[in-house]
């Protein structure tokens, strides 16, 4: 899937930050900063589902580097559980976001956050 490691790391790194981008996107949103528009939050959280899936491949064997740490590959089990808490996360949101109830995306936003944040803590420098 890619010709060099760099191709990978550059890969993972477009993917995050398409996903900080639509994950971002909520910030104002639940804190009250703009007014609550259903139907651009659902459409958000949509592609945010699908971007999401894209990161993960672009890990391979051999592709040590960027921001992550090397536990990434010397703990694999781990990292797929982040990864997963991650994914499982965005359904509860993707259900709020169709629902149209802020709070429940306020409570599930907040989730998701912390889902990032326990695997950057772990496996980003
Ligand atoms: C973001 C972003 C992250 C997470 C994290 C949540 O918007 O870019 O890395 O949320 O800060 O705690």
């Amino acid at each position: 899937q890619f010709a060099k490691p760099e191709d990978a790391i550059k890969y993972r790194q477009g993917a995050f930050q398409l996903i900080k981008t639509h994950f971002g996107t909520l910030q104002p949103v639940v804190r009250g900063q703009v007014p609550y528009d259903k139907d651009a939050v659902a459409a958000d959280i949509y592609v945010l589902d699908v971007v999401a899936r894209l990161p993960w491949a672009a890990f391979a064997e051999g592709t040590q580097g960027g921001g992550a740490k090397d536990n990434v590959w010397s703990d694999p089990e781990g990292f797929n559980k982040a990864k997963q808490n991650f994914l499982d996360s965005l359904k509860p949101l993707t259900a709020a976001a169709d629902e149209g109830d802020l709070d429940k995306l306020r409570a599930a936003f907040a989730k998701t956050g912390a889902s990032c944040k326990a695997c950057h803590d772990s496996y980003r420098n």
